[in-house]
């Protein structure tokens, strides 16, 4: 997943850069990983700022993007994610002030929650539901929205559990599900834990409904989770790939020999944004670009 925005953020610096780059400037690329851990994204934010980088397309995971943030904020960095999809990063509303430097092209885990929950609660009326979340930022409010809207719909679930990340074995948790009869199964978490899940459910015999968030979109996915994954359902943002305007890059991406899934096109997309900002703005100081781009 890492990999989708490196190579959308990397065509659309080309791409720019092959039109004059902005005002005659050319767009320079750094590459860092934060190996998805909150305190690796800290040092990677610092290191990242210390090194002179204005404007970061990233990060990936909620749980870093958020403790990323504070130091980009203090530090004078404008940052935009194509991936994190916890509200806090960009909406601190009733919990602290908002950042000014917070923008993303993901959509947000209260909507795609809510409505996962309302789906399993019409879709699955009067079946057993189980919620499970891998405990991380992203997957904590996921779970707890779809259970909010479980619950308005008066379908509360039958059980709710942890995975943790990384987790290898999860034969005591599928255990627990068949004894109590679970129908469906929605996950907050990513593709690896949940292909896991779905591949260690079907050996067992568990062939539950599952459906997750927008984290287990990559194709790896289902090669992953086994013959099971048939039926799997996600919830995402409308197919990027199908929109007019992408057609252009969509199909330069596929010339390459890659193809341009899940967070691909809004990483791209980015990168767009922030060539606007600082053309609207008239210069490349990350405040002002931020202002210009609200
Ligand atoms: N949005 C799915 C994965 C990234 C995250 O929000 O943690």
């Amino acid at each position: 997943m890492g990999d989708q925005i490196h190579r959308g953020v990397e065509l659309a610096i080309a791409d720019i850069n092959a039109g004059g780059g902005i005002a005659g400037q050319k767009l320079e690329i750094d590459v860092v990983d934060d190996k998805g851990d909150g305190r690796t994204a800290v040092a990677v934010a610092t290191n990242l700022a210390k090194s002179g980088v204005r404007f970061v397309v990233g990060h990936f995971n909620s749980g870093a993007s958020i403790p990323a943030s504070e130091v980009y904020a203090r530090m004078g960095v404008f940052m935009i994610s194509p991936a994190s999809t916890n509200p806090y990063f960009t909406d601190r509303s009733g919990k602290g002030k908002n950042l000014w430097n917070t923008h993303r092209t993901a959509g947000r885990d209260d909507v795609q929650g809510r409505l996962a929950g309302e789906y399993i609660a019409q879709a699955f009326a009067g079946k057993s539901t189980a919620i499970l979340s891998d405990g991380t930022p992203y997957g904590d409010g996921l779970a707890t929205k779809a259970k909010a809207a479980l619950k308005a719909a008066g379908q509360p679930e039958k059980l709710m559990s942890k995975v943790k990340v990384g987790e290898k074995d999860m034969s005591r948790l599928i255990a627990r599900m068949k004894a109590k009869k679970i129908d469906v199964v929605f996950f907050g978490g990513l593709a690896d834990e949940m292909a896991t899940l779905v591949r260690q459910s079907g050996e067992a015999g568990f062939k539950p409904q599952f459906i997750a968030g927008d984290g287990i979109f990559t194709a790896d996915f289902p090669h992953a989770a086994g013959p099971d994954v048939a039926g799997t359902m996600f919830a995402f943002s409308l197919e990027d790939r199908d929109h007019p305007d992408a057609q252009s890059v969509v199909g330069r991406f596929r010339a390459k020999g890659f193809e341009p899934e899940a967070y691909t096109l809004k990483a791209y997309a980015a990168v767009q944004v922030i060539a606007k900002g600082i053309e609207v703005a008239g210069k490349s100081e990350p405040k002002a670009v931020a202002k210009a781009i609200r």
